[in-house]
């Protein structure tokens, strides 16, 4: 794998010897791991609102700032958690060293604000670190480069609504890397360090290329994630401003688009809150495991993340719902660790992956007559439903047919291994699907995010799911318009919402237009990923999704219109 490095890594005589990127085999342990633990966790636990965003907001500053004076996680234990993530097949575990409340959980030389100052006085990450290494758990850390506690840094709460009276910038960076020289000299070595809040103004893409040099000269195996720098990319292939953007892509709150060339991690939380809050909404099995897969599918990895509760306890439903992730992948997980993505890219039907001569197949939907795959030019050699039930399978033309019986159809998630009778890495990635009515025809829209092309209605009309079109911030009502060319019956629609940040469509309406006005002829609520509509058949050539009410500019990966 290739780890292409943006021109301005490549040495040259005018700039320090850059230190050299992971090599391929340093990534190999983490793309082969597929799945990790990711924890929030710090004194805000006790309010049970969201870490770093909620100072000054629903908390208020100076009292979130006290916070550490009551925080005594007395049932926390490192071995509890470190067993958690391994029998939740979990490979690797991310936890926030410093989240942008500036708040320590380590015995840090360089501040008080950190734990051994709170009546706990344990090194949290001493004890965690040393229990993951005891259970074969790769432990890494989350570390916040901007910190709207610290004097010396300028901006102090979100958006830089309130700024600090004295900062000094370099003073901050060297604290920084003073704070990162510690975590990785004397906690290390460090799986990976996750670098998060990169996108504020102090920081700048100089400084991320002398951070990411300084901490692989300290430990040059240690993967850094694209939040280094403002390198943080919708994974559209491209980096704003050509800016640094390190080791691999981290789609957040979504599962990651197929993506085969460059390494990525989606990072989700298993309830809403990436800390601790009660009540909150915990995701399904279902919804978990097929986010699981989905990242494998498109060669990715899922982080997974726990807001541990103010005792120092991963909360026990959060725990039952690991457990049984790892349940499943004990019997299954050999269709995921390991392997490659495709090279059926994921969809609504599900996924694949692929290893030295199989493919595996992971079918969430059957569709009547069985799944229709596109051709590939290997030879099938045999066909076995790894979760039960007798494979039939046919190979020929432009197609590979295959089904189970309706008895074996697993409600999450089907497993098939295809044997093939060469290597599966070979086979050029593929959609499944026919191309819709609607690729490649002419789109527009009421609103399109500053006027950019590059997030124009077309771009939700390509068939390509790595683009997108996209609205203007704080758009609340929108409507994507498809010209078919000319009056086509279709009787399914899929929708294709891109989701970082949840599920930003409230209510919609899909309509088409008769000559005389828009009629519609199905409405909704939420849509989310691959969302399929189906109803009596429509014949028009006008067609739109006319979003009624949307959260926060809404965002579609795709629209896609298919004759009946
Ligand atoms: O602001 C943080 C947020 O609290 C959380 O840590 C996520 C995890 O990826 N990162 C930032 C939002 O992008």
């Amino acid at each position: 794998m290739l780890l292409v490095l943006p021109l301005r890594l490549l040495a040259s005589d005018s700039s320090p010897q850059p230190a050299a990127p992971p090599s391929p085999a340093n990534l190999e342990w983490w793309r082969e791991a597929r799945f990790g633990m990711f924890v929030h966790w710090g004194p805000v636990s006790l309010k049970g609102t969201e870490i770093g965003w909620s100072r000054g907001a629903e908390v208020p500053e100076a009292e979130y700032d006290r916070l550490f004076r009551h925080f005594n996680p007395t049932r926390f234990d490192g071995r509890a958690w470190a067993r958690t993530a391994k029998a939740a097949g979990m490979k690797y575990l991310v936890l926030t060293s410093k989240h942008h409340d500036g708040f320590c959980l380590w015995d840090s030389q360089y501040t008080d604000y950190d734990v051994m100052n709170t009546p706990f006085g344990r090194d949290v990450i001493r004890e965690l670190s040393a229990a993951c290494r005891k259970e074969g758990i790769v432990f890494c850390t989350y570390h916040s480069i901007c910190d709207w506690w610290h004097p010396d840094y300028p901006l102090g709460s979100p958006g830089g609504k309130s700024q600090k009276p004295a900062p000094n910038m370099d003073r901050y960076n060297a604290y920084l890397k003073g704070q990162l020289t510690e975590l990785i000299r004397n906690y290390g070595p460090l799986g990976i360090l996750w670098f998060d809040g990169e996108w504020e103004s102090p920081w700048n893409p100089d400084r991320a290329l002398d951070l990411y040099q300084h901490c692989r000269r300290l430990q040059d195996s240690i993967i850094i994630n694209n939040r280094v720098g403002k390198g943080r990319q919708d994974m559209a292939g491209t980096t704003a401003g050509g800016a640094f953007a390190g080791d691999y892509d981290t789609p957040e709150q979504r599962v990651g688009k197929f993506q085969n060339d460059r390494p990525w991690e989606s990072c989700i939380t298993i309830c809403q809150q990436w800390a601790w809050k009660p009540d909150d909404q915990l995701k399904s099995l279902r919804e978990c495991l097929q986010t699981l897969v989905t990242c494998a599918g498109g060669d990715g990895n899922l982080l997974l993340n726990v807001g541990p509760m103010p005792d120092g306890r991963i909360e026990p439903r959060q725990v039952e719902r690991l457990r049984e992730m790892g349940r499943w992948l004990k019997r299954y997980g050999k269709s995921l660790y390991a392997t490659r993505g495709g090279p059926y890219k994921p969809g609504a039907w599900g996924a694949s992956t692929r290893r030295g001569g199989r493919i595996y197949l992971h079918v969430f939907r059957w569709p009547d007559g069985g799944l229709r795959l596109p051709a590939i030019d290997r030879k099938i050699t045999s066909a076995r439903a790894l979760t039960g039930g007798r494979v039939q399978l046919e190979q020929g033309g432009d197609r590979v047919l295959v089904s189970v019986s309706a008895g074996h159809r697993q409600p999450i998630d089907t497993v098939i291994e295809l044997r093939l009778d060469g290597p599966a890495a070979t086979i050029a990635p593929r959609q499944v699907g026919g191309t819709s009515s609607s690729t490649g025809k002419e789109a527009s829209a009421s609103n399109v995010f500053q006027n950019d092309t590059g997030y124009g209605a077309g771009m939700a009309c390509d068939g390509d799911a790595a683009t997108r079109w996209a609205t203007d911030a704080g758009t609340r009502q929108a409507w994507i318009e498809v010209d078919l060319g000319k009056p086509e019956t279709f009787s399914r629609v899929v929708v294709d919402e891109w989701q970082d940040g949840g599920k930003r469509i409230q209510s919609f309406e899909l309509q088409y237009h008769d000559g005389d006005g828009w009629k519609t002829f199905c409405r909704g609520t939420t849509i989310g990923s691959e969302r399929e509509y189906k109803f009596p058949g429509v014949t028009a050539r006008r067609v739109r999704l006319n979003i009624l009410d949307a959260t926060e500019g809404p965002t579609l990966t795709e629209f896609s219109i298919f004759r009946e």
